[in-house]
């Protein structure tokens, strides 16, 4: 049975990524730790957190040999709008915080995950049904963090056996804990509006196309390829993975197909117009198909009838 630690459990993943873990291997088989300790309730009750700081090695050391750690799941990273206003602490987090864990892994033998993301490409990368192996020259500081994170894991795979692996994430949608400073977030944002005003004004212009995940096919490929056979893996950092593409102007009309009065509005931002337009239409996860059996569930009308009857609920 594994032992986990997730770092970066209070995020949009970690906060989901926990409980789901906690259902498959058992609540106190997986430690959440994050700097924030304004969690939600069934993380801090139903099994062991730790307040960590990421660059803190001391701490979580302590933390990996009192609970008999063997897998961590890093999800540490200042996202791309968050990054640009911040580029020096972006580094400073996204691979500080990377290197640790690196060496902690390598220390003592744990697996790794780190996701990798669709900012990991740049405007040079084949925009439509982006290969799994292609040109990677982003232009955000997250992007750049993203490439350097991909290889240095594979490097401490390859140099000292390290059992690193990660995926390639598009945007992801999710209904417990809002995503903070990304790019993709207008795509949560809008849900939550159309249920309390019935409208939405759109920081991305409405033919702008991005893959994107519900988080119950997130989660599920996160555990899925740290269970993979590794006799199988012929790629680890990071696996492109995908679900759906769509523009403002696409999911609006999904939206309205539950809430007829719903209307949506734009308002570009040029900051994060210029990140989403230097990403990928489309990625090709046929590696990750191939490689680990990946294969996404939800699409824009079963995400959208989904997010719209939990969000009502709440
Ligand atoms: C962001 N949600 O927008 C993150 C993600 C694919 C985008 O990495 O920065």
């Amino acid at each position: 049975m594994k032992n986990i630690l997730v770092i970066g459990a209070a995020g949009q993943i970690g906060s989901e990524l926990v409980p789901a873990l906690r259902n498959k291997y058992g609540k106190n088989n997986v430690v959440a730790a994050d700097l924030n300790t304004e969690l939600n309730a069934e993380i801090l009750q139903d099994g062991p957190f730790y307040k960590l700081d990421v660059l803190d090695t001391d701490s979580i050391v302590k933390t990996i040999k009192e609970h008999k750690v063997d897998t961590i799941y890093n999800l540490v990273a200042l996202l791309s709008a968050r990054g640009e206003a911040d580029p020096q602490l972006s580094w400073k987090i996204n691979m500080g915080g990377l290197v640790n864990l690196l060496e902690i892994s390598r220390e003592y033998n744990c697996a790794i995950f780190t996701p990798s993301s669709i900012g990991a490409f740049g405007p040079s990368t084949p925009k439509d049904k982006t290969p799994q192996d292609t040109i990677q020259r982003p232009t955000t500081i997250y992007g750049v963090t993203k490439v350097a994170g991909e290889l240095l894991c594979d490097y401490y795979y390859k140099r000292f056996g390290v059992d690193a692996r990660g995926v390639r994430y598009p945007g992801i949608i999710s209904n417990v804990t809002a995503p903070g400073g990304g790019t993709t977030d207008y795509a949560v944002h809008i849900y939550y509006d159309a249920i309390k005003q019935k409208n939405y004004s759109c920081f991305l212009s409405e033919d702008t196309s991005l893959d994107m995940m519900y988080m119950p096919d997130a989660i599920r490929a996160a555990i899925d390829v740290m269970e993979a056979d590794p006799a199988r893996l012929i790629h680890r950092n990071c696996f492109n993975v995908t679900a759906m593409n769509f523009t403002p102007k696409e999911i609006a009309k999904e939206i309205k197909k539950h809430i007829p009065e719903f209307e949506i509005s734009y308002n570009v931002d040029p900051v994060r117009q210029a990140i989403a337009d230097s990403w990928p239409n489309s990625m090709d996860d046929s590696a990750a198909r191939d490689e680990w059996g990946w294969k996404h569930e939800y699409d824009l009308k079963s995400m959208t009838d989904d997010m719209l009857k939990v969000l009502k609920n709440r």
